[in-house]
């Protein structure tokens, strides 16, 4: 449906000075990325720390940016987990709570194989009744989704697509294929933002939204309008600006630009590398680049 059409931002979580959430700079920064037009919010994922927080930080997260949004955009909360029993728990709550949709990674860290992932994701579809988006980003979970395992999940409707982190457009589009009429593909990389809708992405779920959030409405309208080359020029600037980010600890660096774009959401968790001295000039450079965009 059109409630997931377009650019939906991975959002940062933010903390205060001690490193306790702040649903009050959640709020904030939830109103910053309205106000800039896009189209909905990812909560919870890679970008936003989930898997570094407790289930009781990561629901007040999502309870802050629903209380904030009001229904306004649509809100995605990611609800992956090394358990099925808490991530079932995230998704009972996200549903009260009020969110649109559901996703969650594969379980990690024991290597599962199909099978158990499969019955993993669906034990948090069973839990409610909100669509769920599968998030298939085997870099970092080590699980790659099968198309055996996608054709077993979409049986259930409520299985409505998948936000894909693989650099392969091929693999995007055969994914929306096997899914058939009406089934939704997220690309993950935002640096082929444009690439991945040409292919048949719907939509675009990305951390770097954030920090530039005008320039990926605006690539969003020029593709919607069909001026093709003016929205590949914009992922152009974009690309210049995410090839810089890449040079450092990019979740870190994505704190310290929303910062200076007006939100203070804090520092980013440890085990997560944080910026140093050394950075300081790449990212003030960084947010001239963005301002003059
Ligand atoms: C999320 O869950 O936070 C993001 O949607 C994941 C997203 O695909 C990001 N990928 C990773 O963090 C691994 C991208 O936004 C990525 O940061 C960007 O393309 C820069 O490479």
């Amino acid at each position: 449906t059109d409630k997931f059409k377009g650019v939906i931002v991975a959002m940062n979580s933010c903390y205060d000075s001690e490193g306790n959430i702040s649903t009050t700079a959640v709020k904030k920064l939830t109103r910053f990325l309205m106000d800039k037009g896009v189209d909905g919010l990812y909560v919870g994922g890679s970008t936003g720390e989930g898997l570094l927080q407790s289930s009781d930080e990561r629901k007040q997260v999502l309870e802050a940016v629903l209380e904030e949004s009001q229904k306004a955009v649509t809100v995605i909360a990611h609800v992956g987990t090394l358990t099925t029993k808490e991530s079932v728990d995230l998704a009972i709550h996200a549903e009260k709570a009020g969110a649109d949709a559901l996703s969650a990674v594969s379980p990690f860290y024991y290597g599962y194989r199909e099978e158990s992932v499969g019955k993993h994701w669906m034990r948090i579809v069973d839990s409610t009744e909100l669509p769920f988006i599968i998030y298939h980003i085997p870099s970092t979970t080590g699980f790659s989704l099968t198309p055996s395992l996608l054709k077993e999940m979409i049986k259930s409707p409520k299985v409505i697509g998948i936000k894909i982190t693989t650099a392969s457009t091929f693999e995007l589009q055969q994914f929306k294929v096997m899914g058939g009429p009406g089934f939704m593909l997220f690309n993950g990389p935002d640096e082929q933002f444009l690439a991945g809708r040409i292919m048949g992405a719907d939509a675009g779920i990305g951390g770097t939204y954030g920090i530039m959030p005008e320039l990926f409405v605006s690539l969003e309208r020029e593709y919607r309008a069909g001026r093709i080359a003016e929205a590949q020029q914009l992922q152009y600037t974009i690309n210049d600006i995410i090839a810089d980010l890449l040079q450092l600890p990019v979740y870190a660096a994505l704190k310290a630009l929303v910062k200076m774009r007006g939100v203070d959401c804090g520092d980013v968790r440890e085990p997560l590398p944080q910026l140093s001295e050394i950075h300081i000039p790449l990212i003030n450079a960084l947010y001239h680049k963005i301002m003059n965009a």
